[in-house]
């Protein structure tokens, strides 16, 4: 290097990646129990039970609901959980998953 020459004090910066997210949607159905749905909410998305009554009332009034956000495998895994707890009870309750924006 001369001495004039001089160094590029630049930052490379990568761009952060995230993660594409999914949500997991409780939907409404005419058979499954109120209270039912409210306990595989605390069961499986580990929320108060006022939230659970919270997400199970709008579901229940809207016919679907947004329960969580989380990464794809996260959010499939989740949704299978809530909706074989349902399925083992013999309802047919169910949580689907579907990407966000
Ligand atoms: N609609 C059901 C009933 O009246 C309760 C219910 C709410 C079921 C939300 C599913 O995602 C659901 N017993």
């Amino acid at each position: 290097m001369s001495d004039t020459d001089t160094k590029s004090r630049t930052k490379v910066r990568p761009k952060t990646q995230r993660p594409q997210l999914f949500k997991v949607i409780l939907v409404n159905d005419d058979y499954t129990p109120r209270e039912f749905v409210v306990t595989v909410l605390k069961a499986v998305f580990r929320v108060s039970e006022d939230q659970a009554h919270r997400i199970m009332m709008t579901a229940h009034t809207r016919g679907a609901c947004v329960v969580a956000v989380y990464t794809k495998d996260v959010a499939e895994t989740q949704a299978k959980e809530g909706t074989e707890a349902g399925r083992s009870a013999g309802y047919p309750l169910f949580f689907s998953t579907e990407p966000e924006q």
